[in-house]
């Protein structure tokens, strides 16, 4: 019987970033030490996230974020643990972060040039019941004369220099693009503690039939939102509902499956419930570089 062909050809998450900053021959190493950084923090939620159930980090916080949510014990863990991870790399200059009334402006790192947007534990309200969650996060690269503020922030999706997102499952599976170039997917090894290039140049499919939404609010929704949903379920060959209520898990299945998710704006959100700046931004920026330039099947 045939061995298994052991895989050699490994492709490290910080080889990745090496190899690409020598593609910019205008390159600093701080944006490829921002990612390191960036990496560290992703290891270390998922580390907790891996041990909560053990160590007694299930469960409420007792405190509650910016829009609202009630904190869960890993929401602040993940959060602080992010925040640090971006100070001590002295490249981010000032950051958002869902679980943080106001921005974070690095006084320490007062010549950084880069900003970052994030939600630090997204989907939290799923933790206790072992469902995966995950970090998004957006990067945006700031003029020489920036003072820190959250203003500098507050820019179109366009102009992200880099986006994605971490999803904290069996293994941590972190999907990455920068500004106009592909998606690579990474997959965390647990026994060495590196990120693996598993998923290089992932293109959605055109075509699946998978709707994923909460039907839960249809009863909200407006007219032409209720219209799409039933075309889908009446269609020749209905789309099968996936939703999992985790934003990270449903995108990362719909970005390796195909098919369609939605939180449409309705009359309890009529802004809509997923934020701009550190859900929706960063997961466009994924979708628009993962778009498959391959004809539908
Ligand atoms: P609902 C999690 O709080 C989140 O922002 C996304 O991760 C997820 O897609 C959405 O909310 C789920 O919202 O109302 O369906 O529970």
């Amino acid at each position: 019987m045939a061995t298994e062909k052991i895989n050699t050809e490994i492709v490290t998450l910080t080889r990745f970033l090496n190899e690409e900053q020598t593609k910019h021959k205008e390159a600093t190493g701080d944006f490829t030490l921002l990612c390191h950084a960036l990496q560290f923090s992703f290891k270390s939620i998922a580390y907790y996230i891996r041990r909560a159930s053990l160590i007694n980090l299930g469960g409420l916080a007792g405190s509650s974020n910016t829009t609202g949510d009630d904190q869960k014990k890993l929401d602040v863990i993940g959060n602080d643990l992010f925040i640090a991870a971006m100070r001590s790399c002295g490249r981010v200059k000032v950051l958002v972060s869902e679980e943080e009334e106001e921005a974070i402006v690095f006084s320490d790192n007062p010549n950084a040039r880069y900003a970052v947007a994030c939600d630090p534990i997204d989907g939290s309200s799923n933790l206790d019941a072992g469902v995966s969650v995950g970090t998004i996060f957006g990067i945006f690269k700031l003029p020489e004369d920036a003072k820190g503020t959250k203003e500098e922030l507050l820019k179109p999706g366009t102009e992200l220099v880099a986006a994605g997102f971490t999803m904290y499952g069996a293994s941590a599976q972190l999907v990455l693009t920068m500004r106009g170039g592909p998606v690579n997917g990474f997959t965390m090894d647990n026994a060495l503690g590196e990120f693996i290039l598993t998923h290089p140049n992932m293109q959605m499919p055109k075509k699946r039939a998978i709707y994923s939404c909460n039907e839960g609010n249809s009863k909200y929704w407006e007219e032409p939102v209720l219209e799409w949903c039933n075309s889908v379920k009446q269609a020749d060959k209905p789309y099968s509902l996936r939703y999992i209520g985790s934003m990270v898990a449903d995108a990362y299945r719909t970005l390796l499956y195909g098919g369609i998710f939605a939180y449409p704006a309705d009359k309890k959100s009529p802004k809509g419930k997923l934020r701009i700046l550190y859900e929706c931004a960063p997961m466009a920026m994924v979708f628009e570089n993962g778009e498959s330039t391959v004809r539908a099947c």
